[in-house]
């Protein structure tokens, strides 16, 4: 059976109801899990209350902010998982970010700066987190991030996001290199699109999500349940024989040609 009871896990990528963390989140909760959550702080609180009143019902125990880009941020938030739960066993990044002008038109116009922010925010930060609980995950533990189709292939206008992802994939076998002999296993899951506020800053979404409907074998596109669901399994001792993996949760929209 699926159980998280006594697992201490952080779920970063929270923005609103739609987001996939929250889906993930909900089903963590579900299995039994305790929860840290952070949010992207921003200059007038808005984010923090907004997702304080959401993950309230759920209960967590540490609810911090945490910019991937603030260093400091990111060290006081790994003080208080030592300092409140003393280890933690389950890491959850589900993050990203891409400037809007990059999600459309010319990859090729892509400037350096657009090109290091989206690897630093999206990639980099997946290495630097789990640097960081690697110390705290001291009775094994499981990271996932979330990665997309688009860093495999080309899909139009995912441009400089494709290419963090594939960067994103590789630190996921790195890091499951590095990290499996504590114990500790590292998979991502390919999510099919899905409506949030950084999909849709990818143009033309609307578009990706009807040939999937069209051409995926299930004839939809997956929810946010289902991708917590497939992240619950991930966490738990059910999956302990697998790292270093993508696991597709798209309808099985990847193997059609
Ligand atoms: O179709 C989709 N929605 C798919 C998303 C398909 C496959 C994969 N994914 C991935 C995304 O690439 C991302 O890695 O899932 C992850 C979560 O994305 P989401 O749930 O689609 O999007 P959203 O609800 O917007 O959450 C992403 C959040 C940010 O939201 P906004 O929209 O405010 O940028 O990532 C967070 C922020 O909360 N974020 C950061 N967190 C810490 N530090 C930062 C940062 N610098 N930048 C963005």
């Amino acid at each position: 059976m699926l159980n998280l009871n006594g697992k201490n896990a952080l779920v970063t990528g929270i923005a609103n109801n739609r987001s996939i963390a929250w889906g993930i989140a909900q089903q963590l909760h579900q299995a039994g899990a305790n929860l840290g959550i952070t949010y992207l702080p921003d200059e007038k609180g808005r984010f923090e209350k907004k997702v304080q009143e959401l993950v309230e019902p759920l209960n967590p125990s540490l609810f911090l902010p945490c910019d991937v880009q603030n260093d400091t941020q990111i060290e006081e938030l790994f003080t208080a998982i030592r300092d409140q739960w003393g280890r933690i066993d389950i890491l959850i990044h589900c993050l990203a970010f891409a400037g809007k002008e990059e999600l459309s038109g010319d990859f090729s116009n892509v400037s350096r700066a657009g090109f290091t922010r989206a690897l630093d925010i999206s990639a980099y930060s997946l290495v630097q987190l789990s640097g960081a609980a690697k110390p705290l995950m001291t009775q094994g533990g499981s990271i996932i991030t979330l990665t997309y189709l688009g860093g495999v292939r080309v899909i139009p206008n995912y441009n400089v996001m494709g290419i963090a992802k594939a960067a994103l994939e590789m630190n996921v076998r790195y890091l499951a290199a590095e990290l499996g002999p504590l114990g500790v296993r590292v998979n991502g899951i390919s999510a099919g699109p899905i409506r949030t506020l950084a999909s849709s800053a990818v143009g033309g979404i609307l578009d990706m999500i009807h040939h999937v409907e069209e051409i995926a074998p299930l004839k939809r596109t997956v929810t946010q349940t289902e991708v917590g669901n497939a992240a619950a399994f991930l966490s738990s001792d059910l999956s302990s024989g697998i790292t270093g993996q993508i696991l597709y949760v798209d309808s099985g929209y990847c193997i059609m040609g």
